[in-house]
């Protein structure tokens, strides 16, 4: 089996080996393919990057995760390994506290609330809080909502899920979300999911429409039970090994395309979500409505384990301030 230590160094090599061939770009990973919405955002930033420097600046995409899961490229980040990444909220949830409260299930009611709430002050804390741990976090993106899956059958209520094995990210949080609706929780990188489906090592997992078809998962698991308990959003980071080689107005070019990249990211987002409902639906997977509210009572103790400094509690009551002000 690969250890930890075995999987970084192949990736810092792949590194190494690109670097002649690359220049001075600056590089980039994620655990999505090529076409996934998230990566064609930071794409779509190195190519604001470079217009802005006149070529200076540039980028190199590493897609499909092959530089290893996301727990690994972010180590190899916070050291200077890799510049950038754009990784789900979940692997930073043992580093930053506060990204639990983005994280919580059940806490954002609709996608223009999560947007309105990250897009303001709370999302800069929440970025400006990645700092002493050695990542810039830069914008947000779009992950729309998540939902369980499984290859058993339908979920309509709690009680549905009790003994059933299923798949979360790397997470604590997600972990106690699943715990906390009877369930057993399995902590797994996305890259290992199809295979754990097909061989029944898991009975099911949870995400969002892209991932579940992009990852083929819905080849397996057969029956989407919508709860759409999460709205937490992707989070795209640079090193700051790699920030503080920047001068001061690199960096403000730096962070102003990645803002500008993240209305291309939610157009195509929403695209690829139409586009996947298709594919699943046309595969014949089983999708039912679900009463969120049940799902969420059962949730509401795990809140209070997760969220237990001033600061966490102070950002989760300003999110939910901010319920139901804007267009649905
Ligand atoms: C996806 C997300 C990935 C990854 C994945 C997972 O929706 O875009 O970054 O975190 O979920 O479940 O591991």
């Amino acid at each position: 089996m690969m250890t930890r230590r075995v999987v970084l160094a192949g990736a810092a090599a792949t590194l190494a080996a690109c670097q002649a061939r690359l220049g001075s770009a600056l590089t980039s990973a994620d655990t999505h393919v090529l076409s996934y919405p998230t990566v064609q955002g930071v794409i779509r930033f190195g190519d604001i990057l470079s217009e802005r420097t006149d070529g200076r600046l540039s980028l190199k995409m590493f897609a499909g995760g092959q530089l290893g899961n996301e727990r690994d490229t972010l180590e190899i980040t916070t050291f200077g390994g890799l510049d950038f990444n754009r990784v789900n909220l979940a692997p930073l949830n043992s580093i930053e506290p506060l990204t639990k409260v983005a994280a919580l299930p059940f806490l954002f009611d609709s996608t223009d609330h999560m947007r309105r709430s990250m897009d303001g002050e709370i999302g800069d804390e929440i970025l400006a809080s990645l700092r002493p741990h050695g990542l810039i976090g830069l914008c947000f993106y779009d992950s729309g909502s998540r939902s369980f899956y499984n290859t058993r059958g339908p979920i309509t209520s709690p009680a549905d899920m009790a003994g059933l094995k299923l798949r979360v990210p790397g997470s604590d949080l997600y972990v106690g979300m699943v715990q906390s609706l009877g369930a057993d929780a399995v902590p797994m990188p996305l890259d290992e999911v199809y295979q754990s489906l097909a061989q029944g090592v898991v009975d099911g997992a949870e995400n969002n429409w892209p991932s579940f078809e992009s990852g083929k998962h819905f080849e397996v698991a057969r029956y989407y039970s919508l709860t759409n308990h999460l709205l937490a959003p992707e989070v795209f980071v640079m090193s700051k090994v790699s920030w503080d080689k920047l001068s001061a107005s690199d960096q403000s070019i730096v962070r102003e395309a990645a803002r500008q990249s993240v209305p291309y990211m939610r157009e195509l987002w929403d695209e690829q979500v139409a586009k996947s409902r298709t594919i699943i639906a046309a595969s014949g997977v089983a999708v039912n409505e679900v009463d969120p509210a049940p799902f969420a009572n059962a949730m509401t103790g795990m809140w209070d384990r997760f969220i237990d400094n001033a600061q966490q509690r102070d950002m989760v009551e300003r999110i939910q301030a901010l319920r139901g002000s804007g267009a649905p």
